[in-house]
């Protein structure tokens, strides 16, 4: 049966007399255990008070300004909870609140249309120190809760942009939905003061210089067209170039080439990438990572699925080759030789393009000495492979011909420091120019 809860402050350490500076809810509303209910600010820090049960709220005690201390009665709830947050002591002990420390807003995920500088874009991976948000805070010269400040960040906003309606000039949660509507609502590329000012692309019209013919893109096209331009614009990219010295590993792939065309298996210089990326992602862990949603965690990965780009007549597509690590060179040539069929017959599923960790585009059947791929989100890296041709290379006080293979790896540089790339693409070239490494 519903039951009515007082819901009280909390175990605030010493503080007494603190401030409501935020009312998250009101009379009538349906809440979850844990949603936050009202934000308090000592002179050090805000924290946000979330609720122990699950309930409709009946009457509301406080309001912004007032002044609490433990125990002091925030609302009423009448209680749905079969499973209440667990609590120390009695039922109607208020759960300690966790306080949370108002981080600087951080970038622009996805498609967001207040994405900023890279210079912001290193999430905090920890909780800033109280007095050190305080001045960022006051840096931003925004006033806003903890709370609204990650609501704001979730819908990529940055909490200073917005013009708070609250007491003191504070930014509520209306204020930020308000800017997003007032920003989406904007024609494309006029979007006001959110540091992402586009011009629109000029309409002309192409056929009064010449003959034209149009032709729509394909859906391929139009779609990769999308994540290719949502991961140019929201990723911050640097691309670390090396080259490889693969004449041994050539001479070895022609002897199982000839051994394995019997079978009709093509083996090409991407079989050996495929597990020498592998060795690699081993040994640098955070290549083989994606942000989560927040933005301020990295998921590592345990699996090895690789990603392969594939030239379709219809667009670009990415295939993923699963547990790369578990499989041996030929597998992974016929795996490949496979998968690169099916796409260009057309008979790839979604479920064949998801799950990479990192990808691999070869444009060494075509040639080319280098190019800066874009990033396959929401992976962290991705390796451009351009064709081999012999070089002269200064060794023991002579050149010597060898056969090089250039390599350029795009990172995204939240995740990846420049030092630690230049350490992946200098392992890698070790592992190719060695391929007894590939067996480590
Ligand atoms: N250097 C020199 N030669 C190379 C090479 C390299 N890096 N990579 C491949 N080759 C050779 C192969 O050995 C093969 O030679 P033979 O025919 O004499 O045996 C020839 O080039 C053609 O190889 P391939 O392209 O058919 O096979 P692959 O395994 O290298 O690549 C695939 C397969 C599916 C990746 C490729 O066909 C493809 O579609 N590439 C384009 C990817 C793309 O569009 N990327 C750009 C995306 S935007 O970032």
């Amino acid at each position: 049966m519903a039951e009515i809860k007082q819901v009280l402050v909390p175990d605030i350490g010493d503080y007494k007399d603190v401030s409501i500076i935020e009312v998250m809810v009101k009379v009538g509303d349906t809440i979850k255990a844990e949603d936050n209910l009202v934000t308090l600010e000592t002179d050090k820090a805000a924290m946000d008070v979330p609720s122990p049960y699950a309930g409709v709220i009946k009457e509301m005690k406080v309001k912004v300004g007032d002044k609490v201390s433990q125990g002091s009665l925030i609302l009423l709830l009448e209680s749905s909870d079969v499973a209440s947050v667990p609590q120390a002591g009695k039922l109607d002990a208020p759960v300690a609140a966790v306080p949370v420390i108002a981080a600087p807003a951080s970038p622009a995920v996805a498609a967001a249309p207040t994405a900023q500088p890279a210079v912001a874009a290193k999430p905090a991976a920890t909780p800033v120190p109280a007095t050190a948000v305080q001045s960022l805070a006051s840096e931003g010269k925004a006033h806003a809760s903890p709370a609204i400040r990650r609501f704001a960040r979730e819908l990529g906003v940055q909490v200073a942009q917005v013009k708070g309606s609250g007491a003191k000039g504070r930014v509520t949660k209306d204020d930020v939905q308000l800017f997003v509507k007032a920003t989406l609502a904007q024609p494309c590329g006029a979007a006001g003061g959110n540091g992402m000012q586009v011009l629109a692309m000029p309409v002309v019209d192409f056929a009064k210089f010449g003959a034209i013919e149009t032709r729509p893109l394909s859906r391929i096209k139009k779609i990769a067209g999308a994540n290719l331009h949502r991961n140019w614009v929201t990723i911050p990219h640097v691309t670390q170039f090396d080259e490889a010295d693969i004449t041994e590993m050539e001479a070895f792939r022609k002897e199982l080439s000839v051994e394995y065309a019997k079978q009709n298996i093509k083996i090409t210089p991407l079989a050996f990438m495929l597990k020498a990326v592998v060795v690699a992602l081993q040994q640098f862990p955070e290549f083989n990572a994606s942000l989560d949603a927040s933005g301020e965690n990295l998921v590592l990965k345990q699996y090895f699925h690789i990603g392969v780009a594939v030239d379709t007549p219809d667009g670009l597509m990415v295939p993923v080759l699963r547990d790369v690590d578990k499989k041996g060179i030929v597998q992974l040539a016929k795996e490949l030789g496979e998968i690169s069929a099916r796409a260009r017959e057309k008979k790839i599923t979604a479920a064949d393009m998801q799950g990479g960790c990192f990808s691999i585009s070869s444009l060494g059947g075509i040639g080319g000495t280098a190019f800066t791929p874009i990033i396959n989100a929401p992976e962290v890296a991705i390796l451009g492979v351009s064709k081999a041709i012999i070089k002269p290379m200064h060794q023991d006080d002579t050149f010597v011909a060898r056969l090089m293979l250039p390599l350029s790896l795009s990172y995204d540089h939240r995740v990846i420091d420049g030092a630690a790339a230049a350490r992946f693409t200098v392992f890698l070239t070790q592992v190719l120019a060695d391929t007894r490494r590939l067996a480590l």
